[in-house]
């Protein structure tokens, strides 16, 4: 048995159409389903619905051989006993640095200010400021980061964007952007070498899925 751990929501959306394409086909939908493992028209092969920032440790662990993650989630991971054979190329976005609008960033920077930001993103915000010797402190924050700069939490956010409507209704903008995102296959190590035999057909199929799709 095969075991591979999506998030509800895009993920799976996204992930589902390479499943197609590799035939498989989940026996219910985790939007109409409270069951936190689905059975697949693959005898072989179930998925497991986790939260998005959990999927890293189920694949770790081995609770789960695969799991399809943002780039996002294995930066601030770290990627410990993974091996992230595939970018997907779905749930695609940018991970950037965003102000409110009358904010004058570059001049703040220029001038050394210690800035307070907000964002989840604790790892990957932390070396990029580090990388521009922008001195920041870091709030860390679990979600709706575009809240903490209109109410005087931070002066910064760093989050995802992929449209830019999120950050307009709020009256934010980019002003850097720290790294394109997109989700990732991963693989238990141990699994990639005990469960071969299973595990292969599976990568060959996302990766040909993959490429069809892009
Ligand atoms: O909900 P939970 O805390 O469990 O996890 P999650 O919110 O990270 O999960 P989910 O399902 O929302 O996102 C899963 C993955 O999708 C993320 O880890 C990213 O890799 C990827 N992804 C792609 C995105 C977006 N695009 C995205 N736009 N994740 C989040 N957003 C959010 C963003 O944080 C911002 O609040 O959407 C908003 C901006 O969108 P626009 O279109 O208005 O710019
Ligand atoms: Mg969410």
């Amino acid at each position: 048995m095969i075991t591979l751990a999506l998030s509800k929501g895009r993920i799976f959306d996204e992930t589902l159409p390479l499943l197609e394409k590799a035939g498989v086909r989940p026996l219910e939908h985790p939007e109409h389903s409270r069951r936190l493992i689905i059975g697949t028209s693959s005898p072989g092969l179930r998925v497991l619905i986790v939260r998005a920032s959990d999927v890293p440790t189920y694949v770790q662990y081995g609770a789960a051989d695969l799991g399809v993650a943002g780039k996002d989630v294995l930066l601030e991971h770290g990627g410990a006993g993974l091996y992230q054979p595939l970018d997907l190329g779905i749930a695609v976005c940018r991970m950037a640095v965003a102000v409110p609008r009358d904010f004058d960033y570059a001049n703040a920077v220029r001038k050394g200010a210690r800035l307070r930001v907000a964002t989840k993103y604790m790892q990957t915000a932390r070396e990029h400021f580090a990388a521009k010797g922008v001195h920041v402190d870091l709030i860390k924050l679990y979600g709706s980061m575009e809240l903490a700069p209109l109410v005087g939490l931070a002066d910064a956010i760093v989050d995802l964007v992929s449209s830019g409507n999120t950050l307009r209704a709020n009256r934010l903008r980019v002003v850097e952007e720290i790294t394109p995102i997109s989700a990732r296959l991963i693989v238990n190590q141990a699994a990639l070498k005990l469960k071969r035999a299973a595990v292969q057909p599976m990568l060959d199929a996302f990766s040909h899925a993959a490429a069809s799709h892009a």
